[in-house]
């Protein structure tokens, strides 16, 4: 027999000093998510049952003392009656549930209100005096970047700011901090995105749109239509990218408030409300007064490069962080001395090393064609090392699109039989090779002896996957890292070879040093 000490609908509760007690909230999934949304709603007197698809000891320990049941089952493909006998009045779905998952669909049927954890955040989010700005980041990529800049950015003026979301700290977590924040840079991915309803951010971008997890939204539309949520109730400024037609058009069908202007950016002359590239100089032309006449100077695109960040792309979303950081009052001042201070993530585009002409690079963070894409387009001859989970996206076009700049492929993953069908069709002059391993240890060790049988002077040995990486890995850093490692070992084991094996001197040689080198070995004999 479950009790209900609740009087209003889900819908209406909008606070954090409302009244949560009793309200029945079944929470899917037991990841970072699915825990904060346990933790949180368990603090507010709330009835919670977490149903997930796998066990996680730590967290079920906590959960138990709170008093919170979790019922376990894998795989997590029907009801569990323990959830039926529930009858939950809301539904917390962690962002990797998607709206076919059998648990969504009887929640759908049964018309019962699902929530991320940002929609219920949003509703939380006077939990201290302090109430922060939302500023909001989505895009297929560069998503992390941006994020942690404008958070730096923020940071270097004085604010106390929190990147979280997507980035991997729950916005629960946020918005439960004692002090509180004045802003919280959120990123959010699409998964996020398609179930918040009532979240006005401050400011909000869409960096750029190509199809991603098509598998989860069903189709490019839906994951579009869930991207251009960002945008609903924007404040200030809706910012989006000037080289992106998808990202304009998202914000003109947004219903934004009173006021919110369009701002865009781009690596070009800005026009008044853009922030855009004049010779080599990032420049304002959106946030000051007489932006029909005038720009501000934020940096220039050799500073940028001085610090990991001059590449085209991540030029955009250092205007795009900019944009954001402008609109709610960062100085231009600070904006510069932020960027020289900024220190580039891990795992993206991340040189290992150079030996015999070949460079080694680890763009693990390429989990998609589009930010595969990028990364092909930097280097002009390529061992490229691809594959993993594609999450129902078509690599055709991409290797349709590089097949003139790859010396070969070296497909990893569980998709790699798809991966080398888009090669026999689209790029069949272009070596494939297939590595057919199955323990987690053995593939990069694989990989890099693969690639350096293959690789000449002036390639570049690229990881840049274009899927995910839970098939073989525990994440995409883990990916980069057991890649970069076996790099390094392979290059050990080399060097120890060459060490301890006698130098050798071919007879041709020594002949030809005889005749012609003074100081060769035969130098002294021969005088
Ligand atoms: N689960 C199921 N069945 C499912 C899906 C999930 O049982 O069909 C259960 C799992 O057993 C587990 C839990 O749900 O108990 C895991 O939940 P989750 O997959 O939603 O992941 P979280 O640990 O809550 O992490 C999520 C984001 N993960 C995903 O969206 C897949 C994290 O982004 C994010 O950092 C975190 O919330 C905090 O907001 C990661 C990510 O890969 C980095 N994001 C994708 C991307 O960036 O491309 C979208």
């Amino acid at each position: 027999m479950v009790v209900t000490g609740v009087s209003a609908s889900p819908s209406a509760l909008t606070s954090w000093h409302d009244d949560w007690r009793g309200l029945r909230v079944a929470v899917l999934g037991l990841g970072v998510t699915g825990f904060s949304v346990a933790d949180t709603l368990a603090e507010l007197g709330a009835s919670v049952l977490v149903i997930a698809g796998a066990h996680d000891d730590d967290r079920e320990r906590i959960l138990e003392v709170l008093g919170v049941p979790v019922v376990v089952r894998t795989p997590l493909d029907v009801v569990p009656d323990e959830l039926a006998a529930f009858e939950p009045e809301l539904v917390v779905a962690s962002p990797g549930f998607a709206p076919h998952h059998p648990l969504m669909r009887w929640a759908a049927d049964r018309e019962l209100p699902i929530w991320g954890d940002i929609e219920l955040a949003w509703r939380l989010r006077d939990k201290t005096g302090r109430v922060a700005e939302w500023l909001c980041v989505t895009g297929t990529n560069g998503k992390t970047t941006t994020t942690q800049l404008t958070a730096h950015m923020l940071h270097t003026a004085g604010m106390r700011a929190v990147p979280c979301g997507n980035i991997g700290t729950p916005i629960l977590d946020a918005i439960r901090d004692p002090q509180g924040y004045d802003v919280l840079v959120v990123e959010l991915s699409s998964y996020q995105l398609h179930s918040i309803t009532s979240v006005a951010p401050t400011s909000s971008v869409v960096l750029n749109l190509a199809d991603d997890h098509l598998d989860w939204h069903g189709s490019a539309e839906a994951y579009r239509l869930a991207k251009g949520r960002v945008y609903e109730h924007t404040r200030i400024a809706c910012v989006y990218n000037l080289a992106d037609d998808a990202t304009r058009r998202l914000v003109e069908d947004a219903e934004v408030q009173e006021g919110c202007r369009a701002i865009g950016f781009g690596l070009g002359t800005p026009g008044p409300s853009d922030l855009g590239v004049v010779d080599g100089v990032l420049i304002d032309r959106a946030f000051l007064e007489e932006r029909r006449t005038s720009a501000l100077e934020l940096a220039t695109v050799e500073e940028l490069r001085a610090v990991g960040l001059g590449a085209g792309h991540l030029v955009q979303n250092t205007l795009a962080a900019a944009a954001l950081a402008r609109s709610i009052g960062v100085a231009p001042e600070h904006i510069h001395d932020a960027l020289a201070t900024f220190a580039v993530d891990r795992h993206r585009n991340e040189l290992v090393g150079e030996r015999d002409g070949v460079a080694w690079v680890d763009d693990s963070k390429a989990t998609n064609a589009h930010a595969a894409n990028a990364s092909l387009h930097a280097y002009p001859s390529v061992v490229w090392v691809v594959g993993g989970l594609l999450k129902g996206v078509d690599l055709s076009p991409l290797v349709a699109k590089h097949a003139t700049r790859l010396r070969a492929a070296v497909v990893i993953g569980a998709d790699r039989a798809a991966v080398g069908a888009a090669f026999a069709q689209h790029a069949p002059d272009v070596p494939v090779h297939l590595i057919d391993v199955t323990d987690t240890d053995d593939v990069m060790p694989r990989v890099i002896a693969c690639a350096e049988a293959i690789a000449q002077p002036g390639d570049t040995v690229l990881l840049a996957p274009a899927a995910a990486s839970m098939d073989q890995f525990i994440s995409y850093s883990d990916r980069g890292q057991r890649f970069a490692a076996a790099v390094r070992s392979a290059w050990e084991a080399e060097s120890h070879d060459r060490d301890s094996a006698p130098e050798i001197t071919r007879i041709d040689d020594a002949n030809r040093n005889a005749g012609h080198d003074p100081d060769g070995p035969n130098d002294a004999a021969d005088h």
